[in-house]
């Protein structure tokens, strides 16, 4: 009885791990960084909807999100550069972003946001991604 337990904690206990995620190209070392991460197709980009949320302050050129207790699975990653710290994305008078931000595997596209199947990534082992940002 005991030993069944054991066996049934350790099989629900997801497996996990830490994505720590470098941001690179500022051009100014002020505000903080707004990252969200999404954990499926649905819910990408979807305000409200990320997996987890993480704000760090920008006082260097090299910025480093950790995230930790990530269970394996499939993620994507969007983030911003929040210059002014006013908590959203400053968009110009045509909806685009005015402040610098970034999608995982640098997905972009000019005329409209990246799909998931471009933006999403594998987690299954403690990894360091690159997120270069779009100005
Ligand atoms: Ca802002």
């Amino acid at each position: 009885m005991v030993l069944l337990f054991l066996l049934a904690q350790v099989s629900l206990r997801a497996q996990t791990c830490t994505l720590s995620v470098e941001v690179r190209g500022f051009k100014q070392l002020e505000g903080v960084i707004q990252l969200g991460l999404f954990s499926n197709e649905e819910s990408f980009l979807e305000t409200g909807s990320e997996f987890r949320t993480a704000e760090v302050a920008v006082d260097s050129s090299t910025t480093i999100i950790v995230l930790e207790g990530l269970p394996y699975g499939q993620y994507a990653i969007s983030l911003y550069h929040d210059q002014d710290s006013d908590g959203c994305i400053d968009k110009n008078f045509l909806g685009i972003p005015a402040e610098p931000y970034g999608i995982s595997n640098d997905a972009w596209h000019r005329f409209s946001a990246p799909k998931w199947d471009e933006a999403a990534f594998v987690l299954k082992s403690d990894t360091t991604i690159v997120i270069n940002l779009r100005h």
